[in-house]
């Protein structure tokens, strides 16, 4: 793809990650077959800025009936989700007919404390693997993707709008944006907003965050990238919100044009944006090079921890580390394996660079010299928890912001 998927633009192309897995392709041990490989590389818009893969993955080969991950492993996610559900059971979903729809809900996460409050509710997940867990919670889910078309199908099913779509971590994986809009356009009331929250592009940069950039992350958002996205489909951001969870995003309010009055936080970060030059290929081809360096220095601290006869373990088989092992080169003769909670994660191989997923009660027997937090937006939570592997010797590796041993 050579033209912004958004407008058309012409599209400059600034980082390439080179070949690169399915991000959450975890291998049976024994697998033997080929597997999927894709161009990594990054653009932006020369007209409406926004930053996207240069190239697609097919839909169905990331999100089906195998998509292992759990919103729910982390607590701080419960707890952010359950507060986002309390949010808008105090302002968007008051009266008594309130419908909420959630784009790519998981395992229920947010849409549980809707269920508890006994509001009508409907979660799109087209991954079947945690849909299931969701409807075991008693959450109502299709297994679908959501589109134009699956839109129309539940505002005619349901026999009336919806006054909240919400989705988090979900929009900057769907590639077809006009049919999302165009879907939310025919399910949302008048007066309904659609709210997401994805990883914003500002603290990717700052934070050389570049793991943060693999297959299911299609769009790197920005407050401009997305006002700009909205006007075009007849909709208004009228409120931009950072938050602090998953490395740092943005929760972007979007209302039916002239419906609600933007609030003065849209301006402020069109301002910062602007200023800082967000955008610019100059800004990003320097992000890129801080990639390199990280790449360079995470490397080199793994080859010296290994001369030195130091035992690494990864913690956290997370998507985001798909690219920093396939990028940086590093398999399990630098990391002997990775701990995580996740059922359909265990006993499988990471992506492309193979190293064994492992329970958490791997990581305590015995407890490694090192452990490389591939979970670092989890990191408050997981250092926290893990006090006895410090206390036992043990040193946290981080990569974000920039590589350092704590
Ligand atoms: O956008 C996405 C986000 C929301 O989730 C998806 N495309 C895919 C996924 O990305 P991720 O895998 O990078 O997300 P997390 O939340 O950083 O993954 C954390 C991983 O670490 C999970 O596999 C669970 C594991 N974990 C663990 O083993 N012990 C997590 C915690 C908190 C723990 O204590
Ligand atoms: N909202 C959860 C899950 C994020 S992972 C959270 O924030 O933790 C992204 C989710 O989006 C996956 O569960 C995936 O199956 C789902 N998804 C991908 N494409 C989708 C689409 N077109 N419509 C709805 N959900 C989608
Ligand atoms: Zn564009």
């Amino acid at each position: 793809m050579t033209s912004c998927r958004i407008c058309g633009g012409r599209l400059h192309e600034f980082g390439d990650f080179g070949t690169q897995p399915l991000s959450s392709g975890f291998l049976e041990p024994d697998y033997i077959g080929d597997e999927y490989f894709f161009r990594l590389a990054l653009g932006v818009c020369a007209s409406c800025s926004m930053v996207q893969l240069m190239e697609e993955v097919p839909r169905h080969l990331m999100f089906n009936g195998h998509y292992p991950y759990l919103s729910s492993g982390s607590s701080v996610m419960r707890k952010h989700f359950e507060q986002t559900a309390q949010h808008f059971l105090r302002t968007e979903l008051t009266s008594p007919d309130a419908f909420a729809v959630e784009l790519g809900c998981n395992d229920g996460i947010m849409l549980r404390a809707l269920a508890d409050a006994g509001v009508r509710h409907l979660g799109v997940e087209p991954s079947e693997s945690v849909a299931d867990i969701a409807r075991r919670n008693g959450i109502r889910v299709t297994t679908e993707f959501f589109q134009e078309s699956t839109a129309t199908e539940i505002r005619e099913a349901e026999g009336r709008p919806a006054q909240l779509v919400y989705a988090a971590n979900t929009i900057c994986h769907i590639p077809y944006v006009d049919s999302i809009f165009r879907g939310v356009d025919a399910l949302l009331a008048d007066d309904g907003v659609f709210v997401f929250e994805d990883p914003y592009l500002a603290d990717i940069v700052d934070k050389t965050a570049y793991d943060q950039i693999y297959d299911e992350h299609f769009y790197f958002f920005s407050v401009t990238s997305v006002s700009a996205m909205a006007q075009r489909f007849g909709f208004e951001l009228v409120k931009a919100e950072r938050l602090p969870v998953h490395g740092g995003e943005v929760r972007y309010t979007i209302a039916r044009q002239g419906r609600r009055t933007p609030d003065s936080s849209v301006a402020a970060l069109l301002a910062e944006e602007k200023v800082r030059r967000l955008a610019d290929l100059d800004t990003l081809n320097a992000f890129f090079r801080n990639v390199e360096k990280s790449r360079d220095d995470l490397v080199e601290l793994l080859r010296q921890l290994k001369a030195e006869g130091r035992r690494v373990v990864g913690y956290g088989a997370t998507a985001k580390s798909a690219t920093v092992a396939n990028y940086c080169g590093i398999g399990r003769e630098l990391v002997s394996f990775v701990s995580d909670t996740t059922p359909n994660k265990q006993g499988r191989l990471t992506p492309g660079s193979h190293i064994p997923v492992r329970p958490r009660s791997a990581f305590e027997n015995p407890y490694p010299d090192y452990a490389l937090l591939f979970a670092w937006n989890h990191a408050e939570e997981i250092i926290a928890k893990e006090i006895r592997f410090r206390e036992a010797g043990g040193k946290w590796i981080l990569y974000v912001p920039h590589v350092q041993v704590v």
